[in-house]
């Protein structure tokens, strides 16, 4: 048997990305999840994408990095902030890394004090996360007991076309229990009717999300999640940091483009408006109509090869904890920092300001 690694290997081991800037990630997403916090439903959604908007891009310029914003708000002239093609960091010293963000993936949840906001973000070297357009992706997400399993048996693939029955015999076998012992998450929208019937039908149980397909995503890699598989249409920034998750962690993505138009069934004109408008953009970034239906898997999205990702729960969700407020501008913060090494930190951050008013205290 082969020495496994140790955890001094591991850390050795990271790429220089993970080592100079996985560490202060952390307080990129916290701080952006501190300020959407204080917005917590209040109802005011644009508001609380823009404080932490704002939050986030504050922190990101105080690293010493080269960083562009690939996956971002928006293009240059409908985003103020943290635009695609936007230059973060102080550009002085430190390492070349292109950025995925999403500072507030959820802000229907915040804004309705909904569990499930997260603020999120990634980093890969140059030209190593997927540069495409914000529209949707079709994706189908699965977990690493899957990925072995298909090594094992390279005839039984995941496949983005098959029927929703064939991949969930695949994710059934790979976990070793039945298909009605397994959870398929899937945003709640009208597009994806028959893809609920279907995974009804097969026996599997069905958990509709209002909002927020990423963390139901990186949740099928960690055991003890309840999520077991993430299907339909959902973001496409959404998707590459997902992808960025999974590399981290072990696990699989398959995604293919898709305008929200043709998604959502809107009518011919839409369709054929959505694309005269779209379509320019996406040739820029090599998208043409030839390709856009091409299925991009997890290596796709993410070629990087020094990969970090960050989340910080904004209200509570399966995985991560919402932001606690204490008085005083006190705060507590519940996050999941890791990098393609294989280092997984999960840490429950407390900012205490006043420390005679504010004692921490276990319970
Ligand atoms: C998707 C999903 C996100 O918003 O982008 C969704 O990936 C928007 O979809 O997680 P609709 O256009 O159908 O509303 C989220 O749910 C939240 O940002």
């Amino acid at each position: 048997m082969t020495h496994p690694k140790t955890a001094e290997e591991m850390i050795n081991g990271a790429g220089p990305i993970e080592s100079n800037l996985l560490p202060r990630l952390l307080h990129v997403t916290e701080a952006a999840a501190i300020a959407a916090s204080y917005q917590i439903g209040r109802g005011e959604k644009d508001f609380c994408d823009q404080v932490s908007v704002e939050a986030m891009r504050r922190m990101l310029n105080c690293l010493d990095m080269k960083g562009i914003i690939k996956i971002g708000e928006g293009e240059r002239d409908e985003a103020p902030m943290l635009f695609i093609g936007e230059k973060v960091g102080t550009w002085k010293e430190g390492v070349e890394v292109d950025i995925a963000v999403d500072p507030l993936e959820g802000t229907n949840l915040a804004a309705n004090g909904i569990p499930g906001a997260i603020a999120v973000m990634a980093m890969a070297e140059r030209d190593g996360l997927f540069h495409g357009p914000d529209i949707y992706m079709d994706k189908i997400v699965v977990g690493p007991q899957v990925v072995k399993y298909e090594k094992e048996h390279p005839d039984e693939r995941i496949d983005l076309d098959a029927p929703v029955l064939h991949n969930l015999r695949i994710v059934a076998k790979a976990l070793d229990r039945s298909i009605d012992e397994l959870v398929v998450v899937i945003l709640e929208r009208t597009r994806h009717e028959q893809k609920i019937k279907e995974i009804r039908e097969a026996g599997a149980r069905v958990n509709l999300v209002s909002d927020g397909d990423l963390m139901p995503g990186v949740a099928t890699a960690i055991r003890g999640s309840g999520v077991h598989m993430v299907l339909g249409s959902g973001g496409s920034g959404e998707a590459v940091l997902t992808a960025a998750a999974l590399k981290c962690l072990g696990g699989k993505i398959l995604a293919r483009l898709v305008l929200p138009s043709v998604a959502n069934g809107k009518s011919d004109e839409a369709i054929a408006k959505e694309k005269a408008e779209k379509m320019p953009r996406l040739e820029k970034m090599g998208i043409t109509e030839k390709n856009i239906n091409d299925v991009l898997d997890t290596e796709r999205l993410v070629p990087g090869k020094d990969v970090i990702f960050a989340a910080t729960g904004v209200t509570s969700g399966s995985v991560l904890n919402g932001v606690s407020l204490f008085g005083e501008g006190d705060s507590r913060a519940h996050s999941l920092t890791m990098g393609s090494s294989g280092v997984v930190k999960f840490t429950d951050t407390i900012y205490i300001h006043d420390k005679e008013a504010n004692v921490l205290r276990f319970r």
